[in-house]
């Protein structure tokens, strides 16, 4: 057993507090990871809000780390201590009838159905003070050390810099793969990227580098804009601005529409203004973003009739224990700059800090030091 210092959130709506917990060996598959970095995703502050579904407390938040491999349970092969590590929230078994599908991602090890607060034997292997603490998507990186299985780590460069490529965990690989994968965007395309979060902007980084012509950047907040030029955005528009609705500004604006939209938000309008702004006949429309648990969106159906095509993506559909070597390899090739994502560098006891620069919408992505 393990004593070192988590973040550890005991109630729904109540700030984080640095504590002392005991971190126990891993069991049979199972990995015991020295954290090294971890971003901060507007997921981690959903659970934090008692908005996650299923989110159970006391909790230790965070599913953006890197790390290095400190022991291995029984069986374990893939990895060794010493080995430098991205920690998944979506899995690869290797065996379910996704991971076996070339064009699929959505590892059933994990389907979302099933609660991840535990490990899969349904035990923990955090306490603190004498209670048992609930893990977070299996990656609870907000810890000093945590355990997670085999099947939801990936394997990565030993020249990887780890408090850069954590970013690769979650937030830039689902926005820049939403463009890569999901959309599939070709050279020479229009895009619109609707929300510049992390996330948004990273799909703008995933249009540019697929060679679209121009990328239409929306967010209410102007602040955005000028990191979203930077990353390769050519126009940045607030639908505050204007008095007609924001998608019919967007077809105006490319005479029929973009090629591809993105939303990247998560509120019922955006999503139906993003998928009206992509062309009604070969239109593709990526929704990122996710709706409270339980609610709904009204469209109209004549929005598909024409041929659009709308899809969702998980992860950006990467098979990420494949991916993740890759994607460092195009990061150190400098093929995309994750450094311009990152606001903020704090230490894990500064970790209310980076929410507060979060919820003021004064961060992009704030990395947690440990
Ligand atoms: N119109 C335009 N822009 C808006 C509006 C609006 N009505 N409302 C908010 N915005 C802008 C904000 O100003 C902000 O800049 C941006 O939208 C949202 O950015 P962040 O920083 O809050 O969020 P991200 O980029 O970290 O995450 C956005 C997601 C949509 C991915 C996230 O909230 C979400 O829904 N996650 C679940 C889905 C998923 O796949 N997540 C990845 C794994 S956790
Ligand atoms: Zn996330
Ligand atoms: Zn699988």
């Amino acid at each position: 057993v393990i004593r070192c210092r988590a973040a550890v959130a005991w109630a729904a709506g109540k700030p984080l507090s640095i504590e002392e917990v005991e971190v126990a060996p891993p069991k049979a598959g199972e990995v015991r990871v020295k954290i090294v970095a971890s971003g901060i995703c507007r997921t981690d502050d959903h659970l934090l809000q008692g908005c996650f579904p299923h989110g159970e407390f006391p909790v230790i938040p965070g599913h953006e780390g890197t790390g290095i491999v400190e022991s291995i349970g029984e069986g374990v092969t893939y990895v060794k201590p010493g080995d430098k590590v991205i920690l998944l929230c979506l899995p690869q078994c290797g065996k379910c009838i996704f991971c076996l599908n070339p064009e699929a991602n959505y590892c059933l090890k994990t389907h979302f159905a099933s609660p991840q607060n535990l490990m899969p034997d349904k035990t923990s292997r955090f306490t603190c003070k004498g209670k048992q603490i609930n893990h977070f998507l299996w990656n609870s990186t907000f810890a000093e050390y945590t355990v997670i299985p085999e099947c939801a780590v990936a394997k990565i460069d030993a020249a990887a810099p780890l408090d850069k490529v954590c970013l690769l965990g979650c937030g830039f690989s689902t926005g820049y793969g939403a463009a890569i994968n999901t959309a599939k965007v070709k050279p020479g395309s229009t895009c619109a990227v609707f929300g510049l979060g992390g996330v948004g902007l990273s799909a703008v980084v995933g249009c540019k580098v697929a060679g679209a012509s121009r990328i239409i950047a929306v967010d209410i907040n102007k602040d955005k804009f000028a990191k979203a030029k930077e990353l390769g955005a050519t126009d940045c528009i607030s639908p505050r601005d204007f008095k007609k609705p924001i998608q019919e500004v967007i077809t105006e604006m490319t005479a029929h529409g973009v090629d591809y939209s993105f939303e990247v938000i998560g509120t019922a309008d955006t999503m139906i203004a993003a998928l009206a702004s992509c062309n009604a006949n070969t239109g593709i429309c990526v929704m990122v973003g996710e709706l409270d648990a339980g609610a709904l969106i009204p469209i109209d159906p004549m929005l598909l009739l024409t041929g659009r095509t709308w899809k969702g993506t998980l992860l950006g559909g990467w098979k990420m224990r494949d991916a993740a070597p890759k994607l460092v390899s195009s990061y150190l090739e400098k093929k995309f700059n994750l450094d311009l994502l990152i606001t903020h560098t704090l230490p894990i006891t500064k970790v209310n800090e980076g929410f507060d620069l979060l919820r003021a919408g004064k961060s992009i992505r704030t990395i947690l030091l440990f």
